[in-house]
C-alpha cells in the first residue's frame, strides 16, 4: 500500500525550513527530500525523509512506486549568484530537475486517477530590465513584461513557469486520448526573501537579510551592492502564506498559472537605516560587486501583484515597518540571545 503524503523538494533550504513547520501544523504526512539530512528540530516532525538528488531517475521512480502523492512543493533549485558560476549544472537541477519532478507528478496523477498539484516558486529573477533607466521609469511590473533575464536562474526560472504551463494545459496534446487527470501547476514569482530564523546562500537579494543577521551577531558588513541598490522584498511568513494560500485557492478562479507576489520594496541604504536604528553599532560599508550589481539592477524596482491579490484574495501581512519591527528584529534578538549589541 503506497503511503499517501505532499511531497517537498529542497526541503532544507529556507522556505522548505518555513513551509515545514506550517504543513506539520495542519496535520498532513510529509515526504522531505535534500541533498543533505533535515536538520534535528525539523526531523522530529517529518514522517519520511530521503536524503537524495532530483537528478537521480531511479529514486524518481522509487518515489512514484513507495507514496501517493497528492501535493508536490518543488523548491529545489541553485540560486542566482551561484548558477552563474555554474551555469550548466545550475541549468542541469533547475530545469532538468524540475522536469523529473513534473514527471514525476504526471506518473502519479495517472496512477491515481486525480490531478496532482504542483506548487512552484519562481522569483523577480525571471525579469531583465536593459538599464537603470529603464527600471527607473517603469511602474509596478506585471508577470507578462520585461521577460528577458539576464541570469542562467532566471532563464532557468521563466522556462520551468513554461514547462508548468504546458504539462498542465497542453501535455501529449497529440496522443489518441490525451491524460485526463493533468498536473496543476500553480507558480509564485517571489521577491527577495528575508527570513529572522535563517540566512540564505547563493542568491543576490542575500544582501538585505545577510546585512539584518550580520548587525544582530554584532559583525561588520560589506553589502556588496550600491546604496541606492531597490528591489521588492517580503519575509518568509508571507512567502509561506503566499505558497500554501495559491496552492488551496479553487482551481476555476485561478486565470493564470504564474502570480507575482509582493509586499514592500526598499533601497539598500533604507535598510540599513532600519538596521542601524535597531543595532546602534551595526557597521556597514558598500563595496559593490560590479557582477551581482548588475543583476539586482536589471530586477524590478517593484511588481504589480494585482493578478494574485483578485485571483486567490493574497495580500501581505507585513508592510515594511511590520516585517522589520514586528517579525524580523524581535525574532532575530530571540533567535542570537545575549550575543545581539
Ligand atoms: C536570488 O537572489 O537568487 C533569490 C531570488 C531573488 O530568487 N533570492
Amino acid at each position: 500500500m503506497r503511503k499517501k503524503v505532499i511531497l517537498i523538494t529542497g526541503a532544507n533550504g529556507e522556505v522548505g525550513h518555513g513551509l515545514i513547520r506550517a504543513l506539520v501544523q495542519t496535520g498532513a504526512d510529509l515526504l522531505v527530500l535534500d541533498l543533505r539530512e533535515l536538520e534535528d528540530s525539523l526531523r522530529q516532525h517529518v514522517k519520511h525523509t530521503i536524503v537524495g538528488d532530483i537528478l537521480d531517475t531511479d529514486l524518481m521512480d522509487r518515489l512514484a512506486t513507495e507514496y501517493e502523492i497528492e501535493t508536490i512543493y518543488h523548491l529545489a533549485a541553485l540560486l542566482s549568484t551561484h548558477s552563474e558560476f555554474r551555469p550548466e549544472s545550475a541549468h542541469r537541477v533547475n530545469v532538468q530537475g524540475t522536469i523529473n519532478l513534473l514527471q514525476l507528478a504526471i506518473d502519479q496523477a495517472s496512477w491515481r486517477g486525480q490531478t496532482v498539484k504542483f506548487i512552484f516558486p519562481s522569483s523577480v529573477a525571471a525579469y531583465g530590465i536593459a538599464d537603470l533607466a529603464t527600471k527607473q521609469a517603469a511602474d509596478a511590473v506585471s508577470e507578462s513584461q520585461f521577460n528577458s533575464p539576464i541570469t542562467m536562474y532566471g532563464c532557468n526560472k521563466l522556462y520551468c513557469e513554461h514547462l508548468g504551463r504546458y504539462y498542465t494545459q497542453h501535455y501529449r496534446q497529440l496522443a489518441a486520448q490525451p491524460e485526463d487527470h493533468r498536473v496543476d501547476f500553480r507558480s509564485v514569482r517571489f521577491p527577495g526573501l528575508i527570513s529572522a530564523l535563517t540566512v540564505p546562500s547563493g542568491g543576490t537579494s542575500d544582501y538585505a537579510p545577510e546585512m539584518v543577521h550580520a548587525a544582530a551577531r554584532g559583525e561588520a558588513y560589506e553589502c556588496f551592492v550600491r546604496p541606492d541598490t531597490i528591489m521588492p522584498f517580503m519575509v518568509m511568513p508571507d512567502a509561506i502564506r503566499a505558497l500554501l494560500k495559491l496552492a488551496d485557492a479553487p482551481r476555476d478562479h485561478l486565470t493564470s498559472t504564474v502570480y507575482n507576489v509582493t509586499s514592500f520594496s526598499l533601497t539598500a541604504e533604507a535598510i540599513a537605516d532600519l538596521v542601524r536604528a535597531q543595532f546602534p553599532h551595526a557597521q556597514i560599508q558598500y563595496v559593490p560587486s560590479p557582477g551581482r550589481q548588475k543583476i539586482v539592477d536589471s530586477w524590478p524596482a517593484r511588481l504589480d501583484d494585482r493578478a494574485a491579490r483578485q485571483d486567490w484574495a493574497w495580500s501581505p501581512e507585513y508592510d515594511a515597518r511590520r516585517a522589520f519591527e514586528d517579525y524580523l528584529f524581535p525574532t532575530i534578538r530571540q533567535q542570537y540571545g545575549k550575543r545581539i549589541i
